[in-house]
């Protein structure tokens, strides 16, 4: 298993649509894993493949509150198949934009359908916060981000101040060199 880069906006590629699955194969499922270790260690309670770079219509969710009581959802090509028209309010987060929470109302219960690790065809009824997060996930697949429910005002500034940060990483990481070896003397 492996942690992946999360990346961030104003990454382009958080906008675009990712592709559905075609198969269960070795690769998906080796991204499934090393996405799941990733939000561990995040840490966060939902991932995204389009958040480490895949743009796959694959997800990763465990609400779970603690480490021993961890039951993660692995989602393929998933799908809300009814929506509840009653809305709920949550004040959300994404690893995608760090450091920003603000409230989103979205349906307060979803029917989820979605392809499993052995291929198969799946539903799920989902409620509070498990509701929330998987369509927060499922706005990511089509290049959708929770700040795009905000204000303008509010999403711009977000933005700018994460393209200042961006920029300064950048600058950071071209002027970091390389520690000086033994033998050159240093
Ligand atoms: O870790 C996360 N927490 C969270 C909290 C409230 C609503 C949605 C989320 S998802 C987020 C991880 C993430 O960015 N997933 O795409
Ligand atoms: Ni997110």
């Amino acid at each position: 298993m492996a942690i992946l880069p999360i990346i961030t906006v104003p990454d382009p590629r958080l906008r675009k649509v990712s592709t559905l699955v075609d198969s269960v194969d070795a690769e998906v499922l080796k991204l499934l894993d090393d996405m799941l270790e990733t939000m561990y260690d995040a840490p966060g309670i939902g991932l995204a493949a389009i958040q480490v770079a895949v743009p796959k219509r694959i997800v990763v969710v465990d609400t779970g509150k603690t480490e021993e009581a961890r039951a993660p959802l692995f989602l393929i090509n998933p799908e809300v198949v009814w929506a509840s028209e009653e809305l709920s309010v949550y004040n959300e987060g994404c690893l995608s934009v760090p450091d920003y929470y603000d409230d989103v109302k979205r349906s307060a219960r979803v029917r989820v359908r979605h392809i499993d690790r052995a291929g198969a065809v799946q539903e799920f009824d989902a409620d509070g916060l498990l509701a929330t997060v998987v369509q927060h996930e499922l706005e990511h697949l089509e290049g959708g981000l929770f700040i795009d429910h905000l204000s303008r005002l509010k999403r711009e500034r977000v933005v700018k101040r994460l393209t200042k940060v961006a920029r300064y990483d950048e600058i950071a990481a071209q002027n970091r060199v390389e520690p000086a070896s033994e033998e050159a003397g240093a």
